[in-house]
């Protein structure tokens, strides 16, 4: 039988490794895969913990909070704050960024999460995830908002947790895209898929399409062409995907291909788009990315844009390489 080979033993053998990742880091995401398997165990109570429901409260973004986004969020803060391998963390959640306390050792890294990534599914019993990604703080003394705003292509190291049917935790530290399932039995995450492949054609996208009479007119253009299948210029018929959790859609093109967006649209136009730079579309961009993908916001790559601000919103198309090559392309075009 094929050894289990465990999430620990295969951060031990990446540190080993020359050039790959170092103690802090992999005991970095060492605590946030146990925040992930207690948040897991959350979600998987239902109805019978405290878990569903509103909060009745509003984050910075000015979106209901659900009680188990603020469950998720303590729960990523509490097992991460002491450990002494983080500077600060910044979150959906909350409004500004949260430096380690002084009680424990500060150190070099930066920690981004979505930590309940889909909350409008938590009450329907779809899929939902986690979605984090790490930065290496600046030089210099102390800790600020502006140390965050680095460029995608600066993260160390990026993954989700996917609480599904199964629970994934899908991670990459730039070698590449690794797969691991939690056995709940013996608590331990078990490497179940290495080196996934996003294929560079596919006949599948994933938009909001109730949006449709907002969207600008590449958007439209696009996905008219797709719609009108065989019969259209694209020569061949597609299918439609839209979980309305980032983490499942992502997930599904990460296993078998598609194409991802939610772009900018007229209903608030002064926005970018709706999903969140620096905590969701930069770690999914660089998964995506490491698998042979590509992620634009329509007229760049997204892991080339220097955020302005820790809460800064993107428009977003990322998936199958030559799908978003051309839907960007469509942008330029216009
Ligand atoms: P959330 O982080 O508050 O859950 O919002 C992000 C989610 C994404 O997971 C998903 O792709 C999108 O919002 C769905 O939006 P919509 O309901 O507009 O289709
Ligand atoms: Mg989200």
């Amino acid at each position: 039988m094929p050894k289990k080979i465990s999430l620990t033993r295969y951060l031990v053998e990446q540190q080993r490794m020359e050039g790959h990742i170092p103690p802090e880091l992999r005991l970095l995401l060492e605590v946030v895969a146990r925040a992930c398997k207690r948040i897991s165990q959350a979600v998987s109570k239902g109805a019978l913990g405290d878990v569903m429901g509103s909060a009745e409260s509003e984050n910075v973004q000015g979106e209901m909070q659900k009680k188990l986004d603020i469950i998720a969020n303590e729960v990523l803060i509490e097992a991460n704050e002491w450990g002494g391998h983080l500077a600060a963390m910044a979150s959906e959640e909350m409004e500004g960024i949260y430096v380690v306390p002084n009680r424990y050792p500060q150190g070099e890294y930066l920690l981004m999460f979505d930590p309940l990534d889909g909350s409008s599914n938590i009450d329907v019993n779809v899929s939902i995830g986690t979605i984090f990604s790490v930065l290496v703080k600046p030089e210099g003394a102390g800790v600020s908002e502006q140390d965050f705003l680095q460029a995608g292509s600066k993260q160390v190291a990026a993954g989700y947790c996917v609480y599904g049917p199964q629970t994934t935790l899908v991670l990459t530290v730039g070698d590449g895209v690794t797969v691991f399932t939690l056995d709940r039995e013996q608590g331990s995450s078990i490497l179940t898929e290495e080196d996934l492949r996003v294929p560079d054609d596919t006949k599948e996208f994933a938009i909001n399409m109730s949006n449709q009479r907002h969207w600008a007119a590449p958007v439209t253009r696009y996905i008219n062409e797709c719609m009108q299948g065989r019969d259209g210029p694209r020569g061949k018929d597609f299918n439609m995907r839209w979980v309305g959790s980032m983490v499942a859609d992502v997930h599904r093109i990460l296993t078998r291909g598609g194409i991802f967006m939610y772009p900018w649209d007229k209903r608030e136009p002064e926005k970018a788009g709706k999903l969140r730079l620096l905590y969701e579309a930069n770690p999914m961009s660089w998964l995506i990315e490491q698998a042979g993908g590509s992620a634009t916001d329509g007229k760049q790559r997204i892991m080339d844009i220097t955020p302005a601000k820790l809460h800064e919103r993107v428009s977003v198309f990322m998936g199958s390489k030559n799908e978003v090559e051309r839907v960007t392309r469509y942008h330029s075009e216009a």
